[in-house]
């Protein structure tokens, strides 16, 4: 048993975002760190170091265009030489002013074709650097009744992920993600689970759901969305991060611990920790009062702790008092291995892999913090709010 989850541990894999490492903020203030990156080369460099002293972290989603540079092989042929790989190419359609009345659903076709466009740039990227997943957030939809067609809209947004899909490579998906509000404020046009799903069920099988923890309303139960996906094999990805309010993109884990380790406990239920699942485990954060490195070191090991206890828990014991109808001693279990210090645990399998047990201390006696702030100067913007 122990030797089994060990192993789980160690072949996990969490996907970093680069954007979480330039400069971010709210709408009211973007506070600027010393020593963040200034270029997407930059960004690989931190993301390496967050790979380097956790061992579980060894991709970097970009985001097109905050990401955008000439050559992407260059870039992927760096991170290589770093000891990382890119991972998910993130499309970004709603920064432009055209975008103002949406992307993809736009009423104006010129507007839409210039998304769409995007969105086949951002698969070409993909294909070009070996990356199997594009994944596609539309902050699409309307802020006034009667402002749009609500179905018209839902026409549109059908269509252009229909060519998305078809541009797809053998190897590739497609990642839907959704998100109830913000920016706009009375319709989304993918605004929950049941309707990202539907259009993923209508693209194929290369079409897949995003579940960004933090986009959902209070109170949602998203181990539920997370169970349901993966029974329809429709659950491609996760957004970690966490949320008192609304998209907070706090570091994941730090508002809702348990609700990590129920999120973790319906994946390790449905053996779909592993690779071959086909569920990409990525954050998507911003750390605006934090300094980012070791804010995405901390992130990696809370998923870290979530996991370990997910993997504790008596499933033999659980599924014989669930069977029996054994209401509280179903429940016992799993608070059990909730309650488990897995910190240990953690620091014993890091040994085995070779790394410091403590990866924010040994990062922060590394030094790296000091030369980044010592040469780069001007660091760069993570993009609105991420
Ligand atoms: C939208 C979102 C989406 C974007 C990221 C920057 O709120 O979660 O995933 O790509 O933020
Ligand atoms: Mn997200
Ligand atoms: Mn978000």
């Amino acid at each position: 048993m122990t030797e089994a989850v060990r192993a789980a541990l160690r072949a996990q894999r969490i996907e970093l975002p680069s954007w979480a490492f330039g400069n971010s903020g709210t709408r009211f203030k973007v506070f600027g760190q010393r020593g963040v990156p200034r270029t997407p080369f930059e960004k690989v460099e931190d993301a390496a170091r967050v790979h380097a002293f956790t061992g579980v972290a060894p991709t970097v989603a970009l985001h097109i265009p905050w990401d955008r540079v000439d050559d992407y092989s260059r870039l992927a042929g760096f991170a290589k030489e770093l000891g990382v790989g890119l991972g998910t190419i993130n499309a970004n359609v709603f920064q432009d002013d055209d975008y103002m009345l949406g992307s993809v659903t736009n009423p104006d076709p010129v507007v839409r074709r210039k998304a769409i466009d995007h969105l086949l740039e951002c698969v070409d990227i993909a294909g070009q650097v070996g990356v199997r997943d594009v994944k596609l957030w539309f902050s699409d939809g309307t802020n006034y009744p009667g402002q749009d067609s609500i179905r018209a809209r839902q026409d549109r947004l059908a269509e252009a992920l229909q060519e998305t899909y078809d541009r797809l490579g053998d190897d590739q998906r497609l990642l839907l993600e959704y998100k109830l509000f913000e920016p706009a404020f009375y319709t989304t046009d993918v605004p929950d689970w049941g309707t990202a799903y539907a259009h993923c069920l209508r693209l194929g099988p290369k079409a897949q759901v995003v579940i960004d923890t933090g986009h959902h309303a209070p109170g949602t139960n998203i181990e539920f969305i997370v169970a349901f996906l993966l029974r329809e094999g429709k659950l491609g990805a996760f957004d970690f991060n966490s949320r008192f309010y609304a998209d907070d993109d706090l570091m994941v884990g730090a508002a809702d611990p348990f609700q990590l380790f129920r999120i973790m406990h319906e994946i390790v239920s449905a053996d779909a920790l592993k690779a071959e699942a086909g569920v990409a485990f990525m954050l998507d954060q911003c750390h605006n009062i934090e300094p980012k490195i070791p804010a995405q070191i901390r992130s990696v090991m809370n998923v870290q702790e979530a996991t370990a206890k997910a993997l504790l828990v008596d499933r033999d014991a659980l599924t014989g008092a669930q069977q029996a109808g054994d209401v509280l001693g179903a429940n016992a279990v799993l608070m059990d291995a909730y309650n488990t210090d897995v910190r240990p645990l953690l620091a014993d399998v890091r040994r085995e892999m070779g790394l410091d047990p403590d990866p924010v201390g040994a990062y922060q006696r590394s030094g790296y913090t000091e030369k980044i702030v010592a040469g780069r100067v001007g660091g760069q913007q993570a993009g609105w709010g991420a």
